[in-house]
C-alpha cells in the first residue's frame, strides 16, 4: 500500500456550514469601494424613519481577518455620519451587560470600548468615557462626508492605556448608535465569533494505486475536518472517509477505497 502525504498548514478550505456561530473571514480593503461585502451576512438590520434627526441607521455586515474587525453599515437616507449627531460603535467585550457602560439605560450591552467616528475610549459601568485606547482608531471609507454606506477597519490589537486587550477573547457583543436623539437610535446588538484564520491551500493532484492519507496540522479543537474528492474539480466534491474532530495538533484523512485513479483532494473545515 503507498500512502501520499500531503501536509498543510493551519486551516483550510470552508463550505457549507452556515449554522456556523463563528465570523466571516475576508480581507476588506477600506476605500469605499463595497464588493468586499458582497458575500458578507447581514448581522442586524434597522427600520427607515427612526433616525430623528441624526443617521438612519439600516443594515449592519461584520467581517474580520487575523488584524482587523471589519464593520459594515449602510444609512437608509444619505447623510454626513460623521459630522454630528455622530455614529457610534460599543463593544462589549466580554458579552456582559453587567459590565461595562449601559448605553441609553435599555440594557443591550455592558460597553467596554466605544467609537465616536473613528475615535475610541475606554468605557466602564456608569461612566461614558472612563479612559483612552491605543492603537484603537478605525480606518472608515468614505468618511466626513455624506453617503449611504461605510466600511470601518478596527485593529484587533488595540490596548485600553489602563491596561488590557481591548479584545481580550474571540467573542464580542457589538451595538451601533448615534448620539442620543428623542428616539435614541440603535442597531443590534450583534454577538460575534472572529473567525480563525483561513489560508489558501494548494490541492495536489495524485495518482492513487493505494490508500491515500492526509496529515492536517494545527488543528483547532472546534473544527471538523473531513477530506472530500473530486474528478473534476470545480464541478462536483463528494465526501471520502469520516472525517476528525480537530486536537490543537495533526489528524489525519483517509481515502482507502479509490486505487488507481486521478482525483483531486481538499479538506474541508466545520465548525
Ligand atoms: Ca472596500
Ligand atoms: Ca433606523
Ligand atoms: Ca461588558
Amino acid at each position: 500500500m503507498r500512502m501520499v502525504w500531503i501536509s498543510m498548514a493551519a486551516v483550510l478550505v470552508i463550505a457549507g456550514a452556515r449554522e456556523s456561530r463563528a465570523g466571516y473571514y475576508t480581507n476588506v480593503a477600506i476605500d469605499g469601494v463595497f464588493a468586499d461585502w458582497d458575500a458578507a451576512p447581514v448581522a442586524a438590520t434597522d427600520i427607515a424613519g427612526d433616525g430623528d434627526v441624526g443617521p438612519d441607521l439600516a443594515e449592519l455586515r461584520l467581517a474580520n481577518d487575523e488584524t482587523n474587525l471589519y464593520v459594515y453599515i449602510s444609512y437608509h437616507a444619505s447623510i454626513n455620519p460623521n459630522a454630528g449627531p455622530s455614529v457610534f460603535l460599543a463593544l462589549d467585550n466580554d458579552v456582559n451587560t453587567g459590565t461595562g457602560f449601559d448605553i441609553f439605560g435599555l440594557g443591550l450591552v455592558g460597553s467596554e470600548a466605544g467609537w465616536q467616528n473613528d475615535f475610541p475610549f475606554q468605557q466602564s459601568a456608569g461612566n461614558f468615557s472612563a479612559g483612552t485606547i491605543s492603537g484603537g482608531a478605525a480606518a472608515i471609507s468614505p468618511y466626513n462626508t455624506a453617503t449611504t454606506n461605510q466600511e470601518y477597519a478596527i485593529p484587533l490589537a488595540a490596548m485600553f492605556d489602563a491596561g488590557g486587550d481591548v479584545f481580550p477573547s474571540n467573542q464580542f457583543r457589538l451595538l451601533v448608535y448615534t448620539d442620543p436623539t428623542a428616539t435614541n437610535e440603535t442597531m443590534g446588538p450583534v454577538t460575534y465569533t472572529l473567525s480563525p484564520k483561513i489560508e489558501a491551500i494548494a490541492f495536489e493532484e495524485v495518482q492513487l494505486d493505494g490508500a491515500v492519507q492526509v496529515e492536517v496540522n494545527d488543528t483547532l479543537s472546534a473544527v471538523r475536518y473531513s477530506l472530500e474528492e473530486s474528478a473534476t474539480p470545480g464541478e462536483s466534491w463528494d465526501a471520502s472517509g469520516g472525517g476528525a474532530r480537530g486536537n490543537g495538533g495533526t489528524v489525519f484523512l483517509y481515502d482507502a477505497t479509490d486505487a488507481g485513479t486521478t482525483q483531486v483532494y481538499r479538506v474541508k473545515a466545520e465548525w
